[in-house]
């Protein structure tokens, strides 16, 4: 399409963007549980909004801003076990994650280097790789679909220079055991970075209402980095990624001075040149809004659901889950039927959900209620009686 020569008014582009968008779906609708994403809470939305102006690329014209990124920073640090943290609210797990390990490939100062990921770790480390010339190697899964750490120790080769460990998997929010990788990274000398992309902002909460959560943050030692998304279950607006550090000298560790910007001589640590004040207002807001006990009460009521949802499955005959949820994720799984055709049928009912290859991941989002859950279930009812003929 060419671009027009006149502009159009304000009311006749809102009429065509209503309805042009309208065939997408909602978050409100209550049918996407397949995503890591949700409503960003109203009040971030609104400061976002406001603040659109504010870059923090140029952070010499607006060190207020940077001042509120440094402190959203310290909250995630202590939300993170670790007052002393220091890192960027960036534009996503993705970006945390090529941060994470360019800092590593940096600090080893050596060519050819191998980095350890778990078989299910998300495909921003192969992209990271690709992008930084490492050759990322996969270690295998136990059959709770953590990490086994004996296929990592077995991996560990003088070409290693880190390790990953991830706290709630892309596919299943499973946590991989970070104390054991810990010991072998401090063993070893090796760099440890923890992608909490997701669980992040869960399991810190669940550990609040009395769930038990393994040790994953900056408790465990030998943990170098942490990514942690607000725009995930962080609620705030995309984009919000969180590259969080265990000090100021690991965050300074891949950082450019730029001398010539228009509010004088600045430092860079990001991917990204110019990048979005008004997301680290958003997160700023958000978590100051609602407090601890506000993400307690959200993650509650996700996990309730969640709970429920995983004891519901398996009373329908040929389903069962993958593994017991850990945080706000369901695996769902069938040994009668292929996942494949029950995925189809349920976005032939309008669902959006997330197709694996041996699961349906769930995600109960903060937007999910009990009743898309019950609409759910009666629906993976129906689908099974028509799957059996
Ligand atoms: N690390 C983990 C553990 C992730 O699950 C993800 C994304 C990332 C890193 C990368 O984060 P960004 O997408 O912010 O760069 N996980 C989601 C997924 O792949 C992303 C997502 C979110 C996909 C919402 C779809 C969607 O509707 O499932």
């Amino acid at each position: 399409m060419k671009m027009q020569v006149k502009g159009l008014p304000e009311k006749t582009l809102l009429r065509e963007l209503e309805s042009r968008l309208k065939g997408d779906f909602s978050f409100n609708s209550g049918r996407i549980v397949g995503s890591m994403c949700t409503n960003p809470h109203p009040l971030a939305r609104k400061m976002y909004a406001r603040f659109l102006d504010k870059n923090l690329g140029d952070s010499g014209l607006f060190p207020a801003v940077t001042a509120l990124e440094e402190e959203t920073l310290k909250m995630l640090g202590t939300v993170l076990s670790n007052p002393e943290a220091s890192g960027h609210i960036v534009t996503g797990g993705t970006e945390a994650n090529v941060l994470a390990l360019w800092t590593a490939r940096k600090l080893a100062k050596k060519t050819n280097c191998e980095v350890i990921v778990p078989a299910s770790a998300h495909c921003s480390f192969d992209k990271a790789a690709d992008l930084l010339g490492l050759k990322i190697v996969k270690a295998r899964l136990n059959d709770r679909f953590q990490v086994d750490v004996e296929s990592v120790k077995k991996a560990a080769t003088p070409k290693t220079i880190a390790l990953v460990g991830i706290a709630g998997t892309t596919a299943l929010g499973v946590v991989d055991p970070v104390d054991e990788l810990s010991e072998l990274a401090l063993e070893k000398n090796l760099y440890l970075h923890v992608d909490a992309a997701f669980g992040g902002f869960v399991l810190p909460f669940l550990k609040d209402l009395g769930y038990k959560v393994p040790d994953f943050d900056f408790a465990v030692p030998g943990v170098c980095s942490i990514t942690v998304d607000p725009h995930k279950m962080g609620l705030a607006p995309i984009p919000a990624g969180g590259i969080v550090f265990r000090n100021e000298s690991l965050r300074k560790v891949v950082s450019w001075d730029i001398p010539y910007l228009s509010g004088g001589e600045t430092e860079q640590a990001t991917l990204v040149g110019t990048r979005s004040g008004a997301s680290a207002i958003a997160v700023w807001t958000v978590m100051k809004h609602l407090g601890r006990e506000g993400y307690r009460k959200t993650v509650g009521k996700c996990m309730h659901l969640t709970v429920k949802l995983a004891e519901e499955i398996p009373k329908i005959r040929g389903l069962s889950v993958a593994t017991e949820p850990t945080m706000n994720i369901v695996g769902l799984k069938s040994d009668t039927f292929d996942v494949r055709r029950i995925a189809e049928e349920l976005r032939l009912r309008k669902w959006a959900i997330s197709l694996f290859p041996r699961h349906i991941r769930i995600v109960i989002m903060p937007h999910v209620q009990e009743k898309h859950v019950e609409e759910l279930l009666q629906d993976l009812s129906k689908i099974v009686d028509k799957l059996r003929g």
